[in-house]
């Protein structure tokens, strides 16, 4: 196999490994509001849901039997689940203890000190800069956001200096390695795919053009699958037994997307796949689209994977590192 430049119109031939480039660079539109801002926006839901029902409660001005079994209720109606519900309510308790809990700010501040606590332990951003090139994969369910992650994490990437190679990782659909290619387009980086074929041998092409290039990070989409599908969840163990083959070191990261509407059943996808792949980090999209981003609390308490970036909307910049003070002021805001 080798690499060819295909022209923007020109279809690849069968089975032959292609690289798209840019033609024409156009200047990318700068964010009109602030990550803060669409952070605030896009927890609006879940803060509907768990913050401002919460407000309501401390606004009774004290931590007694009547107010935690109220909280509970709403904990585990939220998503928060069954664990992570008790660490809440005892550090409140011990809180309350300790403190005077006596107005409905101090109760929520020491609610929010609490769920900062638990969720501190997630916020471990990534170093890419340990290994040149740094190689990610991306797996997750079907639609979980994956391919428009990736994108995004070009955006980020590039924004820090850093050069980026995409692997289309999913020849399941003719249609997916195009969406990829369209997101290459858009952030102006070459995009490694294959016309039809197996997905491990895209990824493994990837790694060595990256090499050559002196490329930073190589960002591999894989095609979704249920963890039910044994035979896609071997495919995906497939490719991360490739990519160390390419690399020893490899993969630098095992990313899983979760979609956030998913709500509890986020607890059973990490453990399905990190035992197919060993998953490192997790990105959990459409924070925006739900009121069930309690899950996070879940995680936290029942499957805690660093959550290496949240995403809050369809736009470019709407994938950002995860800060747990910051989502948690986001909450309660
Ligand atoms: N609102 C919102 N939509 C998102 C977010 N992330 C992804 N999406 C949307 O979710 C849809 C599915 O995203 P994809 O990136 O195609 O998902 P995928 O995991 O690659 O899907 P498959 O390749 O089919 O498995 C798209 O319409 C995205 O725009 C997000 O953070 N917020
Ligand atoms: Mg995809």
């Amino acid at each position: 196999m080798f690499t060819i430049f295909r022209k923007k119109d020109q279809p690849a031939p069968q089975g032959e490994t292609v690289e798209t480039s840019t033609v024409t660079p156009t200047a990318a539109t700068p964010p009109v509001v602030s990550w803060r801002e669409r952070l605030f926006g896009g927890l609006a839901r879940t803060r509907a849901q768990l913050g401002g029902r919460m407000k309501a409660l401390f606004s009774r001005g004290k931590v007694d039997d009547e107010l935690l079994e109220a909280l509970e209720e709403l904990l585990l109606t939220s998503d928060v689940g069954i664990e992570a519900t008790r660490f809440l309510l005892d550090n409140l308790k011990a809180r309350a203890k300790k403190e005077k809990l006596e107005t409905p700010e101090a109760i929520q501040s020491a609610l929010a000190a609490a769920l900062t606590e638990l969720l501190a332990p997630l916020e471990q951003p990534l170093d890419v800069s340990q290994h040149q090139p740094y190689i990610i994969m991306l797996a997750g369910v079907n639609g979980a956001g994956k391919t428009t992650s990736i994108g995004k994490l070009a955006r980020y990437f590039q924004a820090q200096g850093k050069s980026v190679l995409l692997a289309a990782g999913d020849t399941f659909r003719a249609a997916a390695r195009e969406q990829l290619i369209a997101w290459g387009e858009r952030n102006h980086v070459a995009v490694i795919a294959q016309e039809s074929g197996d997905p491990a041998a895209v990824v493994f092409d990837a790694i060595h053009a990256a090499r050559a290039r002196k490329i930073d990070i190589v960002l591999a989409d894989t095609a979704g699958r249920l963890p039910t599908q044994l035979n896609l969840m071997e495919e995906i163990a497939k490719v991360r037994r490739v990519i160390q083959k390419a690399e020893a070191s490899g993969p630098h990261e095992v990313l899983l997307v979760l979609d956030a509407n998913i709500g509890q059943n986020a607890l059973a996808q990490v453990k399905a796949f990190d035992q197919a792949i060993h998953v490192t980090g997790l990105v959990l999209t459409k924070l925006d689209g739900t009121a069930r981003g309690g899950v996070i609390a879940a995680i936290a308490r029942q499957c805690p994977k660093p959550i290496r970036f949240i995403g809050v909307g369809e736009g470019i910049d709407d994938l950002r590192p995860f800060v747990a003070k910051d989502f948690v002021d986001a909450l309660f805001a």
